[in-house]
């Protein structure tokens, strides 16, 4: 049997206020096509980006679902993610079966397999860890949780099968992406979170999501621990990293991968202000996602208005700095020490990208002096 692995679709996601939705639907079909080369298709979590996404992701999601099962009959399997409503993602759980559509919400789920022809899936959505350590009677930390929740399925397990383990976690060893702002989160506080790969002896394959770079694992016993990936870049750190489905054939235990076609591009140029507005007059792809850093002017709004005029996907902007630094404000000590003019004078440079012109500063002047005599 052959899967469709992908996960981390996060419907309803936007980039810097720029919604996504129109790119995911697109997307959407792109599976839909996909899955006709397969005989299931697994998605490991994060399916929206918000536990209470909006009408039109959801719009989105039960499109793709009636598609994958009732059109092109194939079996999904699902696991909740972080980011998902786990209770509304898996509503009507018993009635979503009858159409072949598994969705696993509850951590007691993981111990009932879904069965495909040759293959067992055990489908662990994210977890709370103490209520999970509380349900197996172990330690309260993710680690331990998955430890003994693996020793328990596999204890079950038909071994004449192949036992999957579908899951929404970060696996020790594993590369976060810059989009994987919860999985960051976490090395921040020491990576308590991360599962050792041991724990996925035994199992055949582990198809996981979470985090957002294409990647396989070994565990100690030879277990391949693969991760999709997203099928959409949402960093421009992931710009230059293919995105793609996971395909796992169950009888000879290979993974291969199957592009996504692309359905937008996150870009950044970094150069003068002037070489910039010459490469956006010669650029077919002004719709691209973009990023830009502007190397020699202050970053104001008039700087700001004319590139987002000529990209109007600009997400980041970045201009020069005051002091030749990153970013553009001027530090409050800088401030003090100025007078009121040369002051007003930096604020039209940084929000305009200009100095005022002679009129201008004349009648800046004269309305400082008014409010000098009146003070
Ligand atoms: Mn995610």
């Amino acid at each position: 049997m052959k899967l469709l692995q992908t996960s981390d679709l996060h419907l309803g996601i936007s980039l810097m206020n720029i919604p996504m939705i129109g790119y995911q639907k697109k997307f959407c079909k792109s599976l839909l096509a996909a899955a006709e080369t397969v005989d299931a298709v697994v998605i490991a979590g994060d399916v929206f980006d918000t536990s209470v996404a909006s009408a039109e992701a959801v719009r989105c999601w039960s499109e793709l679902v009636s598609g994958l099962c009732l059109e092109k009959k194939r079996p999904v399997i699902v696991c909740a993610g972080n980011h998902d409503g786990a209770a509304r993602l898996s509503s009507c759980g018993d009635l979503l079966k009858a159409s072949g559509l598994y969705i696993a919400g509850s951590f007691e789920d993981a111990f009932s397999p879904v069965v495909i022809g040759d293959t067992a899936f055990y489908v662990m959505p994210y977890f709370n860890p103490y209520a999970a350590a509380a349900f197996l009677g172990c330690k309260p930390s993710v680690g331990e949780v998955m430890r003994t929740a693996a020793k328990r399925i596999l204890d079950q397990a038909d071994k004449s099968k192949r036992n999957i383990l579908v899951a929404h976690c970060f696996a020790a060893g594993g590369k976060a992406s810059e989009s994987d702002i919860s999985a960051r989160a976490s090395e921040s506080v020491g990576g308590a979170d991360r599962v050792p790969l041991s724990v996925f002896d035994g199992f055949s394959y582990a198809a996981l999501g979470h985090l957002h770079r294409a990647q396989t694992l070994i565990s100690p016993a030879g277990t391949a621990v693969r991760y999709s990936g997203t099928p959409l870049p949402y960093s421009f750190s992931e710009a230059e990293q293919e995105k793609t489905f996971t395909i796992f054939d169950t009888e000879t235990l290979e993974i291969s991968e199957i592009p996504v076609p692309e359905e937008y591009r996150l870009r950044t140029i970094e150069d003068t202000y002037e070489n910039i507005l010459e490469i956006a007059g010669n650029d077919s792809s002004r719709q691209d996602l973009m990023r830009i850093i502007v190397t020699d002017r202050y970053g104001g709004d008039g700087v700001y208005m004319k590139l987002k005029e000529l990209y109007p996907n600009l997400l980041r902007f970045y201009g020069k700095s005051l002091s030749g630094g990153e970013g553009n404000e001027l530090e409050a000590r800088e401030a003090s020490e100025l007078d009121i003019i040369s002051l007003a004078k930096r604020y039209a440079e940084e929000k305009r990208g200009g100095a005022p012109d002679e009129d201008e500063m004349k009648w800046l002047s004269e309305a400082f002096s008014e409010l000098e005599r009146s003070v």
